[in-house]
């Protein structure tokens, strides 16, 4: 009966994210006593549409047509105790400076390394180009660091279903033998691969 409750007590409550801050870097993030869950992918992946889609707030987190739109650290609370999720610049955009974004790219790969309170990664890869090298090179880091990824093939929903089931097929083949890493398929327009990814985001915060 108790572990019942407090299973109850520890659904993570999606839908009421709230914006908490933007921060340019690491030092600026507020203190680290939430665990956070964070999404990464190449610009335009959709990550911040999948945020939306599940938190069921279109106005959350901001969405673009224009590639690098995020480029700041967006972190979001919950009501649920200790529980953030936290929208990450995307990475390899070549349409600004190198300088900028060679200083992107050290904000997120110092976040990702030495934020302690990060409990797992969310990978989105569109699924027509998925686990492009930069994309490989962020599997093989969590894996390094001990770190779960989830990856999502987005924009299910651009493919019919026989292409969309063989490049996840593809993926899963690709990742089998690494430990804590798995894959799915999501479309936000439809709201198709939402539980599954709140299944998995619980249960990183139900191991802690
Ligand atoms: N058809 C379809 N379009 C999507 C989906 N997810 C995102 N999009 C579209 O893809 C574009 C980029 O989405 P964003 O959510 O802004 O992508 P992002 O990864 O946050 O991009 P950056 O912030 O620039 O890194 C927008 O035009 C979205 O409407 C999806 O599942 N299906
Ligand atoms: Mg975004």
């Amino acid at each position: 009966m108790r572990s019942e409750t407090q299973a109850i007590k520890r659904q993570i409550a999606f839908d009421s994210a709230r914006f908490l801050t933007s921060a340019p870097n690491l030092a600026a993030c507020p203190e680290d006593q939430s665990y956070e869950v964070a999404f990464a992918g190449r610009s335009n992946a959709g990550k911040s549409s999948c945020i939306n889609a599940l938190t069921r707030n279109s106005k959350l987190a901001r969405t673009s047509k224009t590639p690098g739109r995020t480029q700041l650290i967006n972190l979001f609370s919950t009501s649920t105790s200790n529980f953030r999720l936290v929208d990450l610049p995307g990475y390899g955009f070549a349409k600004v400076s190198a300088s900028m974004r060679q200083s992107w790219d050290q904000n997120l790969a110092q976040y990702l390394e030495q934020r302690p309170n990060l409990i797992g990664l969310v990978l989105l890869m569109d699924i027509r180009h998925p686990l492009r090298p930069e994309d490989q090179t962020f599997v093989g880091w969590c894996h390094q660091s001990g770190l779960p990824v989830h990856l999502v093939l987005t924009k299910a929903d651009k493919l019919k279903q026989g292409p969309a089931n063989q490049a996840l097929h593809q993926v899963k083949t690709a990742i089998k033998d690494l430990e804590n890493t798995s894959v799915q398929l999501l479309s936000a327009p439809k709201g198709s691969g939402l539980n599954q990814l709140k299944d998995r985001i619980q249960s990183w915060y139900d191991q802690q």
